[in-house]
């Protein structure tokens, strides 16, 4: 599908206007044709073909136009003519939190700033902050935010991450000869961000694999080719990521999916538990002297070292193994388990779908029920409802909860903690709600500490949206401090969130884990946007399984009854 592709270039020219100075409708157009084609869950060349793709709200028909261009010979003459003559690094800056076309165009033109290089130069010798404007305190926030941005600059995010090695692995299931193929690595212990992509494959004809292995459309670069592995650079999003492929005899894959998942420390600790039993554990199998004992499957492998299987997203070596040896395992929440998501955006403020076709989707996911968490007044940026709009919100879902007896929508609202520490909506506005959970947008570096406290503390809170606040790759979040805020929500028996978002990724699972030993439910919600953002719920979940959460601990495992139930009597421990 070339939506993603499209998408980009559109906001790439609303970028360029407006970074040449151009402002108003038709940057607007182009942002909104952007927005629209990220949306869509059709191929919008199929769109076109069976003449839908004008019906599109947000394409009318000059960009239409410049669709089929795209589509019909590769290339758009708009994007290049309004990216002619800037810098592709100037591009690089806008991903910056906290900066925008204007500010980029005032140090591209003044100080010929064109790349995150020029731009920390120009901060440290003083050039930016005396630019009209600008200042030390923005100075010292994008400072920060290259910072940021450095230190997982060259790693994927999950979505991206997934999209190339479930592509690689599609790709590698039709080569000829190829039997089971599987990723390891970080990707399927789920860590939050991803180095390179590790695949596995069994098979009868190792160099056939390769060889098809090396012929993915998308491979730039071959790194290295041999008879049994192989490495290369893949193009995915505009840039270069790296794909490890070994292909392993079926005796051996459980050894070398073992070996290849990691962690290392994981791998190092277990082959230390196995020599003092007298084996040898490598990624060709479990031997004792040179009698192969185990190594087809990944279960074979722990049985014969004499532990129950470990999940994937269990093995950092963070006490699993001990665990496991003491039969005290904990038993993973699933997505079978998820019932719910509790945290959707809809069209009321900045979502792109509506209520209906958000209910038919969680339904198609065999949910029960929703939470329609839109914005409050405050957050005017992102559509923010008033209490009026709220509470007429309100009364549809009351009518739609009457005649829907088997799905259940629950009326809610991210209602924002304002800078001065309070709720962004009155007591009698939020008393309306089954489930209100309160989040920080705006003035991060203000008391967030405190102000997230004071909001676990209200009676009328349930849940703390993601509390961290942080972007992975982008921004590190509000300054807080998130054991006090963990000890808060215990106290006053208020969940915290999981964002499922793959940037955001937020409680963290180091946190989420501290959370729930401190007795405290987690929510893992998506925070969708669109139909399709709802597939993010299982990013969350592996954030959930590395914070080793079993069903108990999600409150979206629950019915639709016992979960109403759940949030009043978090409510009624407040007298009136
Ligand atoms: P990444 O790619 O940086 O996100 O992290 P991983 O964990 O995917 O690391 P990677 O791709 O370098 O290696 C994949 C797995 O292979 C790793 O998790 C464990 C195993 N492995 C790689 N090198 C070693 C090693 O030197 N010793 C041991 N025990 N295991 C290794
Ligand atoms: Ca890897
Ligand atoms: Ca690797
Ligand atoms: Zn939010």
């Amino acid at each position: 599908m070339k939506n993603d592709d499209l998408s980009r270039l559109f906001s790439r020219i609303a970028d360029a206007l407006e970074i040449k100075g151009e402002t108003g409708f038709r940057v607007l157009a182009y942002r909104r044709a952007a927005r629209a084609l990220a949306d869509l869950t059709e191929d919008v060349a199929t769109l076109d073909q069976t003449g839908r793709l004008e019906q599109v709200p947000g394409i009318g028909s000059g960009i239409a136009g410049k669709i089929r261009e795209f589509l019909a010979t590769g290339r758009m003459r708009k994007y290049e003519e309004s990216t002619a003559g800037l810098p592709p690094g100037l591009f690089d800056l806008l991903d910056l939190q906290g900066i925008g076309p204007k500010t980029v165009k005032l140090i591209y033109e003044e100080l010929g700033v064109a790349d995150r290089q020029m731009l920390k130069a120009a901060i440290e010798s003083g050039q930016f902050a005396s630019l009209p404007g600008m200042g030390e305190k923005k100075a010292a926030n994008l400072i920060q935010a290259l910072r940021a941005g450095q230190t997982t600059g060259d790693r994927m995010h999950l979505d991206e991450a997934f999209e190339l090695a479930e592509s690689v692995m599609q790709h590698l299931k039709a080569a000829p000869g190829v039997r089971q193929v599987c990723f390891g690595g970080s990707l399927r212990r789920g860590c939050e961000t991803v180095g390179d992509i590790d695949i596995l494959a069994t098979g009868t004809k190792p160099e056939r694999a390769i060889a098809h292995f090396l012929a993915h459309p998308w491979i730039r670069q071959q790194l290295g080719a041999g008879r049994t592995k192989a490495s290369a650079r893949f193009e995915i999003r505009g840039r270069e990521r790296q794909v490890d492929l070994r292909v392993v005899p079926d005796r051996s894959y459980g050894a070398a999916l073992q070996y290849f998942t990691g962690s290392k420390d994981h791998n190092v600790a277990l082959r230390a538990l196995a020599r003092k039993d007298g084996l040898k554990l490598s990624e060709y199998g479990v031997f004792r002297s040179s009698r192969r004992v185990a190594g087809r499957t990944e279960p074979e492998v722990y049985e014969a070292l004499g532990l129950p299987y470990i999940e994937p997203e269990l093995r950092e070596n963070r006490g699993e193994l001990e665990a496991a040896a003491r039969g005290q395992l904990p038993e993973l929440v699933t997505m079978a388990d998820i019932k719910s998501d509790l945290h959707v955006h809809t069209v009321l403020s900045d979502g792109a779908a509506t209520f209906a076709e958000l209910v038919a989707a969680a339904r198609k996911r065999g949910y029960t029920h929703v939470a329609f968490a839109d914005h409050s007044v405050s957050a005017h940026y992102a559509g923010g409802l008033t209490a009026d709009q709220l509470l007429r919100h309100c009364d549809t879902v009351d009518e739609f909860n009457r005649r829907s007896s088997r799905f259940k929508v629950l009326k809610s609202c991210e209602v924002d903690i304002t800078p001065n520490g309070r709720l962004d909506f009155p007591d009698q506005v939020l008393a309306r709600l089954d489930f209100v959970i309160a989040s920080i947008h705006q003035a991060f570096k203000k008391d967030a500490t405190r102000r997230t406290c004071d909001a676990t503390a209200h009676p009328l809170v349930h849940c703390i949206g993601h509390p961290s606040g942080r972007l992975i790759g982008q921004r590190p979040g509000y300054d807080i401090d998130l054991e006090e805020v963990i000890a808060c929500a215990a106290k006053h028996r208020k969940i915290l969130e999981i964002n499922s978002f793959y940037a955001r990724l937020d409680l963290p699972d180091t946190w989420a884990r501290k959370a729930v030993e401190a007795g405290v439910k987690i929510a893992v919600n998506t925070d969708a946007h669109s139909v399709g953002d709802l597939d993010w719920m299982r990013f969350g979940l592996l954030v959930a399984r590395r914070a080793w959460l079993e069903k108990g601990d999600v409150i979206n495992t629950m019915t639709p009854a016992r979960l109403l139930r759940y949030l009043s009597s978090i409510r009624s421990q407040f007298p009136d």
